[in-house]
């Protein structure tokens, strides 16, 4: 696979860059978060989404260095928009997708102190959304890992929780703070009749766990006003804002109320 030589090259040779992607709260519609995505800037291909190569820097070993990239970047941009006077007086953090192979990395914790400190940001500024399979698995390393950043006083959240193994166990077992709920849920409540009373006690579960909420893939108004009805007050999706460049962002900080 001719992308796999290529990657290497794109994460030593910045061809990679985060889009960001805000989180809204429904009741006041402020800016509570932001999440990066990354994307690689193809020179020939274009622009090329994750799906196509964080598998293959997953399975090529090369998701270390790209992971630690997108940390200290994205640790960087939310220092840089926290201390610019038209953009900092919006008090939010900045969350990041963590992959399974991180929490498999001794040095991981390490990084994201020094990315942390090297920054200047608090470390309860920093979200990373650990996806239901990565925090399954669950064995011994994982789960120093978890207590290790939880100590740091970094926020952990499981993200596209409803699709995998869904479990009451873990959401009371894992040292987490809030779980992102997958969009799938949310896209089936103008189908099925049944929907809106399932998300109302996906919403229960979820707090009766001690645990925050993010709805995502709001897209539309009827969405938003259906979660605040039922007492969701975070949520992301193309209804608010698509995922934008750092400068389309910065813009709308500047403009945002
Ligand atoms: O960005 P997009 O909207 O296409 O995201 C697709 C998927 O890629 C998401 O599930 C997201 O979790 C994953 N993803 C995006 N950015 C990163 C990243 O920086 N690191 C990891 N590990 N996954 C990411
Ligand atoms: O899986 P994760 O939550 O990390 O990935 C975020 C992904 O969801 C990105 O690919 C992003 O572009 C996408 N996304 C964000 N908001 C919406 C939305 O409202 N609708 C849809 N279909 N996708 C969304
Ligand atoms: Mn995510
Ligand atoms: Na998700």
């Amino acid at each position: 696979n001719q992308l796999v030589g290529e990657l290497k090259e794109a994460i030593a040779g910045s061809q990679l860059v985060l889009y960001y992607q805000p989180i809204i709260r429904l009741d006041t519609r402020g800016i509570e978060g932001v999440e990066a995505l990354v994307r690689w800037n193809h020179p020939t291909r274009g622009m090329i989404m994750p799906d196509e190569f964080i598998p293959i820097a997953e399975e090529t070993g090369m998701i270390s260095d790209l992971g630690g990239w997108v940390l200290r970047t994205a640790v960087e941009q939310l220092q840089r928009w926290r201390s610019d006077p038209l953009t900092g007086r919006h008090d939010f953090n900045m969350r990041i997708n963590v992959s399974a192979a991180d929490l498999q990395r001794l040095e991981f914790v390490e990084d994201v102190r020094e990315a942390l400190t090297s920054a200047g940001l608090d470390p309860s500024l920093l979200v990373l959304e650990l996806t239901e399979s990565a925090v399954i698995q669950g064995n011994d390393l994982d789960r120093y890992t978890l207590n290790s950043l939880r100590r740091l006083g970094i926020e952990m959240e499981i993200d596209d929780f409803g699709t995998g193994y869904s479990s009451i166990d873990y959401l009371r077992r894992l040292p987490v703070h809030a779980v992102k709920v997958d969009r799938t849920l949310l896209s089936a409540l103008g189908s099925d009749p049944a929907q809106p009373a399932l998300l109302a006690a996906v919403l229960q579960l979820i707090r009766a766990c001690g645990l925050g909420a993010v709805w995502e893939g709001i897209e539309t108004a009827e969405q938003a006003d259906f979660l605040l009805s039922i007492g969701c007050t975070s949520g992301q999706g193309y209804y608010f804002s698509r995922p934008l460049p750092e400068a389309q962002l910065t813009e709308q900080l500047k403009h945002h109320k």
